[in-house]
């Protein structure tokens, strides 16, 4: 039944209200059709036409003589490749827009965040000493071009990296150079003929993931952050329930910031909100699905309809009027289905169309006017809507922690640092940090679960969470972004930390490409001291609960170069071959410090990532994680606090740290 499908109430609302009507969705389809068997394990190489090679029994190789373990590791090698390609192909439009507002061809893009322009520039070698940010922006543009195209050149990106992390990577030889050459690279050593030694071709991927994460990813984050803000922690919310019942409703979904940022503009312009009043809506309601909801959301407050999964449902409760969708994790099935409803369904990207759907296509040299005319077109469609069914289940959140915000958190404009989140580390306070992040998909136990469960679990353990992409969704639906939800669940030693520092125990992060943050993160906390001096020294952990992606692959595969245990949920891609298997865990971590590991069971990816941090913490000679040594004090606190919530006062953990609370107790 619908029910057992998703532990999110609204999906399963929607879920059954499908199942009623006969309306397929990605769970039903899942249910229908299992996965090939031996396609699903990395089994079935097609590659030529000679094939498709079915590697089934014991010593079979394909045709031209390819064994199990050269047929697996070319299969996760082109995951890779694509994974990397799809991140950075990102960056390099945003690049393209960076360009083209600093030369004056897209007016209505600006530098939002001059500072980080700044330093960006001085990183890239850019000079910037009397001259103006358009000129400095134009020059930052054209060295991040170079960062795609260099044949020979290491990729300058890596230098964010710890000094011994970088010296892994050239003695390795995975340095990256451009990152077009890279993915190239290892598109065509996985052509028939070609790489046929596992350990070389999957090598070869740790170079190319790299490429993506301290490359094309970390440049996307860059060049957005100066077009359109650096995040700073602000509230918001989330889940279907933020759809409104008597407003226009305009979802945007894909991974770009570019039109979307433009649509947040056009949402509030008060000729076209008059305009939506004129057609009898209440105004203009503009939320997100996936990570260009991410992007809005940390950067202008823009609530997120759902995550990967909740997309078809968005469409399903009859009140989105327009959906505006442009590169990556769009689903086909969305194209039918919006023909069933009202909704209308716009492609804008270049490189993305979808049979059946408007297309728009985004130009950045009139991008807001591009903008004005879809939320003219949603407010067009509004009168069209018939029968509603949005389910009343949304959360308050607190998203959009970038580096740079955790660096003034914890110290301030003059002397901002990670010593503090160090410190809490060395004294036991905070036992580790775990990046958990990645998709969803339908083939997991119930949607979101393994998410929930997972995180839940590390900040009981007093392991800060930060989050990302459609992980950090799931975490925003359970109200796990809010400090007051979190706290009920975080270990005592996380809870005291994050009270004095004001921040929840679960970090919203950013979107798929902001892995790059917590990659930044890590470089700084290595180098900070106290930790030893490289990412793999940290006591932590990276996790994908529910991957489905090649980009999930590419992360998986750069977060383990980087030095970090990294464990996905679901199934494993390569288990048709044991030794690539192993290799991707044992083989890698012999050789870069991380490895990659499938691990079905959420209990124990939880109980493999506690005993990897507390090895790192005896590595470090750090005192023994004890849950019982801290917190008294904050305990006392915030058991007031939740007793006096229960009893309907309207308090916060933060200003009521005492005497309010107690008081209002007593005169009960
Ligand atoms: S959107 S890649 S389903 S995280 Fe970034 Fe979500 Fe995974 Fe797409």
């Amino acid at each position: 039944m619908a029910t057992a499908k998703s532990i999110d109430p609204a999906v399963n609302a929607l879920l059954e209200y499908a199942e009623q009507e006969s309306i397929t969705t990605a769970f039903s389809r899942a249910e229908a059709m299992k996965p090939c068997p031996i396609g699903h394990i990395g089994a079935c190489c097609k590659h030529c036409h000679m094939g498709p090679c079915r590697l089934v029994k014991p010593g079979q190789t394909g045709i031209c003589g390819a064994t199990i373990e050269t047929v697996t590791s070319r299969n996760f090698a082109r995951m890779v490749a694509v994974g990397a390609a799809a991140h950075s192909d990102h960056g390099r439009d945003l690049v393209f827009t960076l360009l083209a507002a600093a030369e004056g061809e897209a007016p209505d893009y600006r530098i939002r965040d001059e500072r980080k322009l700044m330093e960006v520039a001085r990183f890239l070698g850019v000079a910037t000493e009397n001259r103006g940010p358009r000129d400095i922006a134009r020059d930052v543009a054209l060295k991040a071009m170079e960062q795609f195209t260099s044949q020979r050149k290491e990729a300058t990106y890596l230098r964010r990296a710890p000094k011994p992390r970088q010296e892994i990577w050239r003695r390795l030889g995975i340095a990256p150079r451009g990152i077009d050459r890279e993915v190239v690279d290892l598109l065509h050593r996985t052509h028939i003929g070609d790489d046929q030694d596992h350990e070389h071709i999957l090598m070869a991927s740790l170079r190319c993931a790299l490429a993506d994460g301290w490359s094309g990813s970390m440049l996307a984050t860059d060049i957005t952050d100066i077009l359109f803000g650096t995040p700073a922690p602000l509230h918001s919310q989330a889940n279907l329930g933020i759809l409104g019942k008597d407003t226009v409703n305009i979802v945007v979904h894909g991974h770009e910031p570019t039109l979307s940022e433009m649509i947040v503009a056009a949402s509030q312009d008060p000729e076209l909100i008059a305009y939506a009043q004129s057609k009898g809506a209440r105004g203009i309601n503009l939320t997100g699905i996936c990570c260009t909801a991410n992007e809005v959301l940390m950067r202008q407050g823009v609530g997120t309809a759902g995550n990967f999964l909740s997309q078809e449902l968005a469409i399903l409760t009859g009140a989105v009027e327009m959906m505006v969708v442009d590169v990556q994790c769009i689903m086909e099935a969305l194209a039918p289905l919006s023909q069933r409803f009202h909704t209308k369904l716009v492609t804008t990207s270049p490189k993305v169309k979808i049979h059946g759907a408007l297309h728009v296509e985004m130009d950045e040299r009139r991008a807001l006017a591009i903008a004005k005319d879809l939320v003219r077109m949603a407010i067009d469609n509004y009168p069209n809507r018939g029968e509603t069914r949005i389910p009343q289940f949304k959360s308050d959140i607190v998203a959009g922690f970038s580096h740079e915000y955790l660096n003034y958190m914890m110290g301030g404009v003059y002397r901002g640092s990670f010593r503090p989140l160090n410190e809490a580390i060395v004294q036991g306070r905070i036992r580790g940090v775990a990046g958990v992040a990645g998709c969803n998909n339908p083939r997991a136990s119930a949607h979101d679960a393994a998410h929930e469960y997972i995180v839940r679990e590390f900040i009981r353990n007093d392991v800060l969470v930060v989050q990302t992409g459609c992980g950090a969704i799931s975490a925003a639906k359970y109200g796990l972004l809010s400090p007051e939800e979190a706290f009920r669940g975080a270990g005592a030693g996380l809870r005291e930390v994050c009270e004095a520092l004001g921040i929840p125990p679960v970090l919203h992060m950013g979107s798929c490409v902001d892995n790059s943050r917590i990659l930044t993160a890590l470089s700084q906390m290595a180098t900070e001291g106290g930790l030893g001096e490289d990412i793999s020294d940290i006591p932590g952990v990276g996790i994908a609960p529910e991957w489905m992606s090649e980009k999930a692959v590419s992360i998986g595969a750069y977060l383990v170069a980087s030095g970090v245990y990294t464990l996905f949920g679901g199934d494993n891609p390569v288990e048709a071959s044991p030794v690539v298997t192993e290799f991707l865990s044992q083989g890698w971590e012999q050789r870069v410090g991380g490895k990659l590991e499938f691990v079905r069971d959420p209990e124990e990816i939880v109980a493999r990532s506690l005993a990897h941090i507390d090895a790192k913490r005896a590595a470090l000679g750090l005192a023994r994680y004890d849950p019982h040594r801290f917190g008294a004090s904050g305990d006392a606190v915030m058991l007031r606090w939740l007793q006096a919530r229960e009893m309907g006062l309207p308090v916060s953990p933060y200003s009521t740290a005492g005497l309010e609370v107690a008081e209002a107790l007593a005169q009960r």
